[in-house]
């Protein structure tokens, strides 16, 4: 599958990009890589999202090109990047060639050439090791986004999905222009102090399921309104790698409240699959990092999530 992905996309001239929903590191880091990479070989690239680029990653080379909006007719193919299935990446059903790349499990095979690989780190890693076998080009900037991608779903090299296979290709990227340190800088050291105050706000929101290996947080609208940001300016990861630091947590949760309900980002630190909770509430997501939503008040969101792992987790439970 790599190689005919390779094959097609040297073979277009014209190429659209798009990431998911509301986009993350790797999304915006691969499509960026994906840009470069394909500039150099001659082409025509253009991202199409349709949700805005957060800040924090806002200062990634030829992050400033991205476009906003659907995917225009006369493009030789569009390449979906981890956007699991069309839904999630708010395109419409596109007349041209698709390509998805992907490492979500419950990913769907909706385009004509889908690379799907679970076991992987990031998307980043997979577009690497797709240009490294292939013989494209890989310039300062390009090395800089696809070590990003990958910095960001490893959680700085700090998740279980930090293979060996990782730290190698992340050391290629290094050797190839991407400054470790910058990267970092860019993407965990680029707070304004709104973002500190509302911190407080939300670690004040901060409560424990019975045995304490469940945690959660509130980010409320009215938070925002305080401060003046929006959801897409901060930098939620941080938030949950704070409760992440507690020494017996398992599950952490972040809840973002929406015009109805929430949406709920869940992390793992091994011995639950989060993956499998955000299923039974109809989202989807890796073992360590998912998402759904809940249309329920505060109170009721909580206790019914918290009742569900505890159910399919006795583990998380307190014992009695
Ligand atoms: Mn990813």
């Amino acid at each position: 599958m790599k190689r005919e992905i390779a094959k097609k996309l040297k073979s277009c001239k014209k190429i659209a990009v798009t990431c998911h929903l509301r986009p993350d590191g790797d999304c915006i880091g691969t499509a960026l890589g994906l840009m470069h990479s394909l500039t150099l070989m001659g082409k025509e690239v253009s991202i199409f999202n349709i949700d805005p680029t957060p800040t924090f990653l806002s200062k990634l080379p030829g992050a400033e090109k991205i476009k906003i909006g659907k995917i225009p007719d006369g493009f030789d193919c569009a390449v979906f990047v981890e956007t699991s299935g069309l839904e999630r990446s708010g395109q419409d059903p596109p007349s041209t060639f698709t390509i998805h790349i992907d490492h979500h499990r419950t990913s769907e095979e909706f385009a004509r050439l889908n690379w799907i690989e679970p076991d992987r780190s990031s998307v980043g890693e997979m577009v690497f090791e797709l240009f490294l076998e292939n013989g494209f080009p890989i310039d300062k900037k390009c090395a800089t986004c696809l070590y990003a991608a990958i910095f960001s779903d490893t959680g700085g090299f700090r998740f279980s999905n930090t293979t060996p296979k990782v730290l190698k290709y992340s050391s290629l990227l290094a050797q190839a222009g991407a400054i470790p340190s910058y990267v970092s800088k860019l993407l965990l050291e680029s707070h304004k102090k709104e973002e500190i105050f509302l911190l407080r706000k939300i670690l004040g929101t901060v409560i424990f399921n019975g045995s304490g290996k469940i945690v959660a947080a509130f980010i409320m609208r009215s938070f925002l309104r305080e401060f003046s940001l929006n959801l897409s300016d901060i930098e939620t990861e941080s938030i949950m790698n704070i409760l992440r630091s507690i020494a017996d947590i398992e599950v952490i949760l972040l809840f973002k409240e929406l015009d109805k309900g929430f949406r709920i980002s869940l992390r793992g630190k091994g011995m639950v699959d989060v993956g499998k909770v955000a299923e039974l509430f109809k989202g989807g997501g890796h073992p360590q990092a998912a998402g759904f939503n809940i249309e329920l008040g505060k109170e009721e969101a909580i206790k019914k999530i918290f009742s569900k792992i505890e159910e399919i987790f006795p583990w998380v439970k307190k014992q009695e």
